[in-house]
């Protein structure tokens, strides 16, 4: 066999070694593979007992590992049947989300805001508090931080069905807003825009193992969990924007 012809039938044998060599390393095929902007499932920065006994570990791991993930999923799957959004980041599919498929919507709002929930959540020990700034901003507002409690738990108590309570920040004040489903104040056709502060789901699935249909009970104890610190950062970051 002359030599060129020798080289063209060693490339070709190498080429049909190749799947089965990737058939023998799953893990490093399917990373070699996935679209650079495959949006992931962040682990918490808690274990899943960590918040308990607010919310209970088997509620957490259901939440977070089934539900979470299941919206990371089927992002990723929309994304990848939607060109125009390849390479987007979450945060411009959702500025553009009324041009897209609902599963587009579902999926982009369940991903951002479980992905915000799980940080404005922390060990009972470790949520520390209201900054100054930001406490002087809440009595501006609401009158008193019990005022904005009473406010924002009448959010989540009165959204029937699943969705969520917000804290945002409008660009010049705070205000207390609820949305359906996987909705978010980020949205371009959301009622109130603004950037989220504080957020609570209250979807029965974040609450029931421990609350069963008690949302009120889960809404008046889930202070107790809300990560201060986080809360402060956010507006902090909000208002220099
Ligand atoms: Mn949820």
């Amino acid at each position: 066999m002359p030599l060129p012809t020798l080289r063209l039938a060693l490339f070709a044998t190498c080429l049909v070694a190749a799947p089965a060599l990737a058939q023998a390393q799953p893990a490093a095929s399917q990373t070699a593979v996935a679209p650079a902007a495959a949006f992931e499932l962040a682990p918490l920065a808690y274990g899943y007992d960590g918040l308990e006994p607010v919310i209970d570990a088997q509620t957490m791991q259901i939440h977070h590992g089934r539900h979470h993930q299941g919206y990371v999923n089927n992002l990723n799957a929309a994304v990848a049947e939607t060109p125009a959004l390849a390479g987007k980041s979450l945060e411009a599919i959702l500025a553009e989300v009324s041009n897209h498929p609902a599963a587009v919507r579902n999926n982009a709002g369940g991903h951002y805001n479980h992905t915000l929930f799980w940080t404005l959540m922390a060990p009972t020990d470790q949520v520390g508090e209201a900054s100054d700034g930001l406490k002087a901003e809440i009595d501006k507002d609401f009158g008193s931080m019990a005022a904005f409690k009473k406010a924002f738990e009448a959010a989540g108590a009165q959204r029937f069905g699943s969705g969520w309570a917000w804290l945002v920040w409008d660009g010049e004040k705070l205000a207390v807003v609820s949305t359906p489903n996987q909705d978010n104040p980020l949205m371009d056709d959301a009622p109130v825009k603004g950037a989220p502060i504080v957020a609570n789901d209250v979807w029965e699935h974040a609450y029931y193992l421990k609350h069963q249909n008690n949302r009120g009970s889960y809404l008046t104890n889930w202070w107790e969990v809300l990560n201060w610190n986080e809360a402060s950062r956010l507006f902090d970051a909000a208002r220099q924007d």
